[in-house]
């Protein structure tokens, strides 16, 4: 059975959540990154980068990134119509994909969230946290305009609006400003049987 090592509250799940919506058959092994789980030998003999998500595939192999992940499972499970089917909506896919975790997420959460890491002194941990927010709040600014009024991001809920799901879930919890359409976005997705099957027992 597939393995998907997830930490809850991160960006894993995003991924959680595109399991439920493809009924996919899987096991959860729990990272906690806030006791340092990933960087324990056992979790780093899996994806040696340390991170989650981390699916292992029944044949050994191991997969890692949000847009690789995501790519895998909807071409592999192609039970629901999470991937569009036009090259130009499967095109804009992947650009929002990218943009949401190389930017929205790496450039402007990552600062957000663990300031600290990055081994400043008080102000330049502070400048970074505030940076982080200011790249945060812009790339869903963005965001909220490439959804306008439509539901999801390309006509069904697809694997951009995992995506999109995750970072607006941080936004929520960080106070980070973010338009009515992307609040309503959140509330559609929570209601979604997936959404009840990944997190109601969280
Ligand atoms: N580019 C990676 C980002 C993954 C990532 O940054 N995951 C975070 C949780 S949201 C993590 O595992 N952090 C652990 C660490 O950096 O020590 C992806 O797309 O999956």
């Amino acid at each position: 059975m597939i393995k998907f090592f997830h930490s809850p509250g991160s960006c894993s799940d995003g991924i959680l959540l595109l399991l439920q919506e493809l009924h996919v058959e899987f096991e959860t092994e729990i990272i906690n990154l806030k006791k340092g789980m990933q960087h324990d030998p056992a979790f780093l003999a899996v994806n040696p980068k340390g991170k989650v998500p981390s699916l292992l595939l029944e044949d050994g192999s191991t997969l890692t990134e949000f847009q690789t992940i995501a790519y895998w499972l909807v071409a592999t499970f192609k039970k629901s119509n999470l991937w569009p089917d036009t090259l130009e909506k499967q095109a804009q896919t992947l650009e929002v994909l990218d943009f949401i975790v190389g930017s929205v997420h790496m450039r402007g959460f990552t600062f957000v969230k663990m300031p600290k890491k990055f081994q400043l002194d008080e102000k330049g941990t502070e400048d970074l946290r505030s940076f982080g927010r200011s790249e945060a709040e812009k790339g869903l600014k963005h965001l909220g305009s490439i959804l306008g009024t439509s539901k999801y991001l390309f006509g069904n809920f697809g694997v951009a609006d995992a995506a999109l799901f995750y970072v607006l879930t941080w936004a929520e919890q960080e106070g980070i400003p973010h338009s009515n359409n992307l609040k309503k976005f959140l509330d559609r997705v929570r209601g979604r049987p997936a959404y009840q099957l990944a997190f109601s027992t969280q």
